[in-house]
């Protein structure tokens, strides 16, 4: 799938020009879950992206092709944006009705979309969805809107269309990458730093799980819920608590009983992750890979045994990783329940890696394993 195609096909069912969006995915360093705890992570826009060819159409309603779904097709009128039984549908449809009732001036238009972020990877294929939709509104229809907001939309998108409450990070990441550079984000301020990544002494190879568990939507939502928990309880003892971000363990440790066994291991979890990527933004800044990668695979540990969002497979795909020649770290990324795992890898053993981690996975799930070598990119831009 590349943008040339897609255009192509807009010109030849819409006979005229179209404009070219490309909204990237991301990979995510370290920090996971952190996000909605308006704690730290450290994404970066990867070299997959959804593409969108798009153009006002003189109408009153929107004209929707899903080039990857068979060339799917939708056509709404924009006086009844209501979800639609066409999964895929469903986010850009959200991102029309937020614009329109945020007073936004948008008109009919068509589009063709399509790309090459593999969908249920943990690479946010819905997030570049809704970001790169939101972008090419604001640009064609002259809305004004600055990135930040474009991403609060694609983030609204996915809590009342989707509904799934996910934070701002990757969001952020399709809007705010820049090339060769993770972003540390504060998810409380939104206060942004980029931390060069340097591609000479280590690449990024993500192992795609090829699994999805069905619990991922739901689970995600519950481990907010309990977040939430533990910091209304904690509320009662402490001022000044206003996330799992303001909490220390020390504060942790002293209501232990009353949070509970469950909720006191997914705070811990929090906690300690974000300590994790203070301490990975410092490591990256001096070129210590090797420091990161520890804090990889501990940051992995606590997804496993203390938020639970890890599964046998990814599980299975670190534990493979960690013996190999030139690995620095690994760990599961995104919500968890299946996805990729990322892998930061010395260059000249990357080929090894990806052979011996594909026979591992056959040998131990009895899957086939696709890996990706990915590159940090800038974020959402026409092309
Ligand atoms: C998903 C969500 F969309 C993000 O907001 C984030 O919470 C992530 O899971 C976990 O870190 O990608």
């Amino acid at each position: 799938m590349d943008a040339e195609l897609l255009s192509s096909e807009f010109m030849q069912r819409f006979e005229r020009n179209p404009l070219i969006v490309r909204a990237p995915g991301r990979v995510n360093l370290i920090g996971e879950h952190t996000d909605y705890n308006l704690g730290f992570v450290m994404p970066g826009a990867i070299n997959r992206a959804i593409y969108f060819a798009i153009a006002a159409n003189q109408r009153e309603e929107v004209r929707l092709v899903a080039y990857d779904e068979q060339q799917d097709t939708l056509t709404v009128p924009l006086s009844s944006i209501v979800t639609s039984d066409k999964h895929w549908a469903n986010y850009l449809l959200g991102i029309i009705d937020l614009f329109q009732k945020r007073g936004a001036r948008i008109k009919g238009f068509d589009c063709v979309f399509g790309g090459d972020i593999p969908l249920g990877a943990g690479l946010s294929s819905s997030a570049a969805l809704c970001c790169g939709l939101a972008f090419a509104l604001n640009h064609i229809f002259d809305c004004g809107l600055d990135r930040l907001t474009l991403a609060k939309i694609g983030q609204e998108a996915e809590h009342s269309y989707a509904g799934v409450r996910t934070g701002l990070m990757d969001q952020f990441a399709s809007l705010f990458g820049q090339s060769g550079q993770v972003i540390r984000l504060d998810c409380r301020s939104l206060d942004y730093s980029y931390v060069p990544f340097d591609t000479h002494s280590c690449h990024i190879v993500l192992c795609n799980s090829g699994v999805k568990h069905s619990l991922a939507s739901s689970e995600y939502n519950t481990r907010r819920q309990e977040c939430e928990q533990g910091v209304k309880i904690l509320q009662q003892y402490f001022s000044g608590i206003g996330s799992l971000r303001d909490v220390t363990l020390a504060q942790l440790e002293a209501h232990a009983d009353e949070l509970g066994l469950i909720v006191y291991k997914r705070c811990r979890y929090v906690v300690e992750e974000n300590q994790r990527v203070e301490a990975a933004a410092q490591a990256l800044n001096e070129g210590d890979l090797l420091a990161v990668g520890q804090l990889m695979y501990a940051s992995h540990a606590g997804l496993r045994d203390e938020y639970e969002v890890s599964c046998r497979e990814l599980d299975v795909l670190v534990e493979a990783a960690r013996p190999l020649v030139g690995v620095y770290g690994a760990r599961m990324m995104g919500g968890g329940f299946g996805g990729c795992t990322i892998n930061l890898v010395a260059p000249e053993h990357v080929a090894a890696f990806e052979k011996a981690m594909r026979e591992a996975y056959q040998r131990e799930v009895h899957l086939p394993l696709e890996t990706y070598h990915t590159v940090l990119v800038d974020g959402v831009s026409l092309v």
